[in-house]
Order: structure tokens, then sequence, then C-alpha cells
């Protein structure tokens, strides 16, 4: 439950360190590698939960974002072979794959025709056939054929593979991304950066530096992207904060990022199923941790059909300001792994509930978090007034 944070300052149960961090949260000084580890060692939700809300309510208030978008996912085959990836490796089980061509994919960009979509968040397994030229002609049709669709693709798990194979350096990889209609870059392919877990869990793709490399030259064309962190499996906590003091470190560089997006790692159908997965409090501590320690992003996102929609709802009082989209159920990646919502759709109206309901401010945005609408006075046909659920904040 949501308390002040002067109130948590008075507590005289904190720890000395307990005290000299929530001071600097107030302060707005930045909080430590050591700090961080010693948060998510040592502190309860309740604690971080106050800590994390102050934040949020002090950048975004009760402004909660989503967009409109839909996803592509190319293939569900994939060169590399993941640990924790549900997606099958190359060949292994190709009768249960797909590869979808560039009509098929341009097909799906045609359903959407005339429905109000702001984003295409295309991502998938990696496969020799999409390559350089593939994906420019890609961008290119959804480009000429619907201009105000934002095109958020790939990641650099597939640039590094298409680069290499193209014979040129990121720079100018992404230079041509940019010219065929590329947008955005989703926070995808990060999982945990450190090698001793990375290694283990995604072994031969993009390292932690041409991960960021790749992000970064994005960004020095003037681009957005995202950051996210698989977490939950076989890293130690302070894992985390060694991924996330690397993302803080490029983003003092490059302001480039926009929004950090926990991914909680489920264990359903892959490699390390015999991992278990993380408690809910869990999840609610490493939001909360998150929106402490990065504090050059504007905003922490939780991914609603990962965790479940009443996840997603209690994250908004620990940090989290945005819960993605009104995907459909296009999206195979998270079902295949045991994801709560086995049909990951959400209309507009539920989602605007669903913040409502939890006291919030729904606000529609398009990628580069422009207000499309505010929904906060909005009334849907027949809609139930929600019942008001704010957690009270206590002295
Ligand atoms: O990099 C794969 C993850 C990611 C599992 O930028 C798994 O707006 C949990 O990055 N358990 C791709 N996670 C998805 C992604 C994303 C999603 C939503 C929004 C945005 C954004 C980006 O999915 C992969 C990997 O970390 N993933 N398998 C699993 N078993
Ligand atoms: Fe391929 Fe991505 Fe799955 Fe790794 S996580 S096996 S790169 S689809």
């Amino acid at each position: 439950m949501p308390g002040s944070l002067q109130g948590l300052l008075n507590n005289p149960r904190l720890s000395a360190q307990q005290k000299a961090i929530a001071a600097k949260v107030l302060e707005n000084e930045r909080i430590t590698f050591e700090d961080g580890v010693y948060l998510y060692e040592n502190c309860e939700l309740p604690y971080l939960g106050i800590l994390a809300n102050y934040i949020r309510e002090k950048r975004h208030g009760d402004k909660t974002y989503f967009n409109r978008n839909f996803h592509i996912e190319p293939t569900n085959l994939c060169v590399y072979d993941c640990k924790f990836c549900s997606y099958s490796r190359l060949l292994k089980q190709r009768s249960e794959g797909w590869e979808y061509t560039m009509d098929d994919m341009f097909n799906i960009v045609k359903k959407y025709d005339n429905q109000p979509v702001t984003e295409v968040h295309i991502v998938g397994g990696v496969l020799p056939q999409y390559d350089v030229p593939f994906y420019q002609e890609l961008f290119q049709r959804i480009r000429n054929h619907r201009p105000d669709l934002h095109i958020k693709a790939l990641t650099p798990v597939e640039y590094h593979y298409i680069f290499k194979k193209a014979k040129i350096n990121y720079a100018e990889g992404m230079k041509l991304m940019l010219d065929a209609g590329l947008q955005s870059i989703p926070g995808g392919g990060a999982e945990i950066f450190h090698p001793e877990i990375r290694e283990q869990i995604a072994k031969d793709k993009c390292t932690a530096d041409q991960w960021l490399a790749i992000h970064e030259e994005w960004h020095k064309l003037g681009q957005k992207s995202n950051a996210t962190m698989l977490y939950g499996h076989i890293e130690k906590f302070w894992h985390r904060v060694d991924h996330m003091e690397r993302l803080r470190q490029l983003q003092d560089k490059t302001g480039g990022f926009q929004t950090f997006i926990p991914l909680k790692f489920r264990n359903q159908d892959n490699q390390m199923s015999n991992v278990p997965e993380s408690t809910v409090i869990e999840d609610l501590r490493n939001y909360a941790i998150a929106r402490i320690y990065l504090d050059n992003f504007d905003h922490i996102k939780a991914y609603w059909a990962m965790i479940s929609r009443n996840t997603a709802q209690l994250s908004l009082n620990f940090g989290v300001d945005d819960i993605d989209g009104t995907l459909d159920d296009t999206t195979k990646i998270y079902s295949m792994a045991g994801a709560e919502e086995k049909h990951p759709g959400m209309s507009t109206k539920e989602l605007v509930e669903l913040i409502k309901q939890v006291g919030r401010e729904p606000v529609e945005r398009d990628t580069l978090y422009n207000v499309v609408t505010n929904y906060q006075d909005y009334v849907f046909e027949d809609e139930i007034k929600p019942q008001f659920y704010k957690l009270p904040v206590l002295n």
C-alpha cells in the first residue's frame, strides 16, 4: 500500500541505508550500483512501492499510457537457440513453424486498413531469407501503403545478423533502415547483458556491446528505441543491476531510449522449463527498482499480455506508467512460453476500464508518446461506471 515518501523518512524502523536511498529519491539524486543491489537484496515491496510511486507520480501523475498496435511475427523458426525461447530452432520442428512471405506480411497490414491503429510491431525469429533488401522492401511497402502507421521493427539480434551478411557496418545499416521507413526499434533481444548469464541462455546471438552499439547508432540518427530485460530465471540480482547500469550509461550519452520493459521469464515449452517463474511480489519489486534505478528513462512499461491484467493493474502502483497496446491475437512468442493471456487481445474500452478501475488516467499515445486521446472523461456506449480501487496514501 503506497504511503508518502516524507512519512517513510520518519519511520524509525528503516535501516540507515534505506533512509539514505529514500532521501536520494526525495532529492532527485541518482542511486548507485550498490544501492541497486541493496534494494534487491534487502528491501520489501511496501518500501519500494513508496519510492517508485513517488517517482511515477512526480513524472506522470496518474497518467497511464497505452497504444493501439498490432504485431507481425515473420516466422517462429530461428537460426539461434536461446534456452528461454519457445520458438523452435531452424529445421528441428519445421512442421510446426511458419515463414511468412513479403505478401503474407503485407496482407496482415492491409487487414488493419480503416482501423485506428497507430503502430505495427514486427519481431520474430531470425532466418537467412529475411535480409537487408527484404526488410527494405517490406518497410517501403508498408510506408507507401499507410504513411500514418509507425513502423517499430526488429531488434539488434536481427540487425547484427543481416548487416553482417550484407557486409555493412551498423551505422550504414541503420541509415538504410531509416531511409526505407523504419521509425523505431523495440526493446527485444537484450535478455541479460552480463556474459556470465548471456552465454548460458542466449549464446551466439549479438553480445551486450553489439546490442548497445546498434541502439547507439540509431539514437545518433535522432531516432528512438526501447529496452527490455528478461528477468527471473538463472540471473542474480546484481546481474539485473548491471543490466540497468549499462542502459543508464548509454541513455546518459544519447537520450534515445523511451521506455524500459522488464519481461518476466515464462517457463513453458522451452529448454528452461525446470526453472521456476518469479512470484508476483518479485515482479512488482522488480518494476519498482527499475523505476528507482533508471532515473533517465521516462517510462516503465508492464507488458500486460505476459503478466495478466491483474498484475498489470497492481504494477501501476509500483512505478509502471505504460501498459503497452491493444494488441490482437497475432502475438505467439509469449503465449507459446506460457503467458497469462493465451489470446492477448484487449479492446480500447477494456484497456481504459482496466486503468480506470485502479484510479489512474488512461491516455492513448502514439509510439513516440504524443497524446492521441485522453480517456479520463470519455464515456463509451454501454459503459458501466468502474468501481474505484486506487490504494490510499497513508502517512
Ligand atoms: O527479446 C522470449 C522475450 C522478447 C520468452 O519495445 C520471453 O515495446 C519471457 O522485446 N519468457 C521480445 N520473455 C519481445 C519484446 C517486446 C515486447 C513488448 C513490447 C516491446 C517494445 C518489446 O521476448 C525477447 C525475449 O526477451 N521472450 N521468450 C519467455 N519464455
Ligand atoms: Fe531466436 Fe529471438 Fe528466440 Fe533467440 S529469443 S531463439 S533470437 S526468436
